[in-house]
């Protein structure tokens, strides 16, 4: 599959991101329909070391099973030890320099931008695909940038071609339309599926307004 479609409906999740077992809120969301899935244990409560890495594979163990791509926010190393799909970085994680150099050639990397600049660099950098946001206003991530809106997401896909491109930040079903409509090849999303009643639920509406 082409890496533009793997971004449809882009699910990141720790495990300080849900109420319930992270597992479980994986596994609806597999079964819901998700593209692709990113492993980010940061933040309040993150687990770390052999913790960190346990979760990840198992959820990497899930991921398979469906046929996911399983990415890790940031942590190299860890991506790197347990043969994950991929890795993204933000814009003060590694190089992507670096991580090519250190990581198998199939690995994707995926960089985050928030304004046409950083994203005409992580093309010049070879990054596989770029993330950029925020989008809208969002609790999720403590030290998000200004909100770029819709017009954001057109100005930078201005910018980069056919280079495929999620939307990131407050992003509700409501709004895929308008995202894809807007330059995004795809969403991804935190709260929207792992806060959701029903994460299975949530990922379907998800997939199905993505694909209209
Ligand atoms: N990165 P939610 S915004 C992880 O702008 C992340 O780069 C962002 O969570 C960026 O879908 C964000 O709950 C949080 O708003 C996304």
């Amino acid at each position: 599959m082409e890496m533009a479609n793997y971004l449809r409906v882009y699910f990141i999740m720790g495990s300080n991101n849900c109420e319930e077992d992270p597992l479980h809120v994986l596994e609806a969301a597999l079964k819901g329909g998700i593209t692709c899935f990113q492993f980010r244990e940061k933040g309040k409560g993150a687990k770390i070391g052999g913790e960190k890495k346990n979760l990840a594979i198992e959820m990497q163990r899930l991921c398979k099973s469906y046929g996911v791509p399983f990415l890790v926010n940031d942590d190299v190393p860890l991506a790197i030890e347990i043969g994950a799909d991929g890795i993204h970085v933000g814009q003060d994680d590694a190089p992507v320099a670096t991580i090519k150099s250190q990581c198998p050639s199939d690995f994707v990397i995926g960089v985050s931008a928030t304004n046409h600049n950083e994203a005409i660099q992580a093309v010049k950098d070879g990054a596989d695909y770029i993330g950029v946001g925020p989008i809208f206003a969002t609790n999720t991530k403590e030290d998000a940038k200004t909100p770029i809106g819709l017009n954001g997401i057109t100005q930078i896909r201005n910018h980069v071609g056919d280079l495929p491109m999620v939307a990131i930040g407050g992003i509700k079903a409501e709004h895929v339309g308008q995202i894809v409509e807007a330059g995004a090849d795809g969403v991804s999303v935190i709260s929207a599926i792992s806060q959701a009643e029903s994460p299975e639920q949530a990922s379907k509406e998800m997939r199905r307004l993505v694909n209209k």
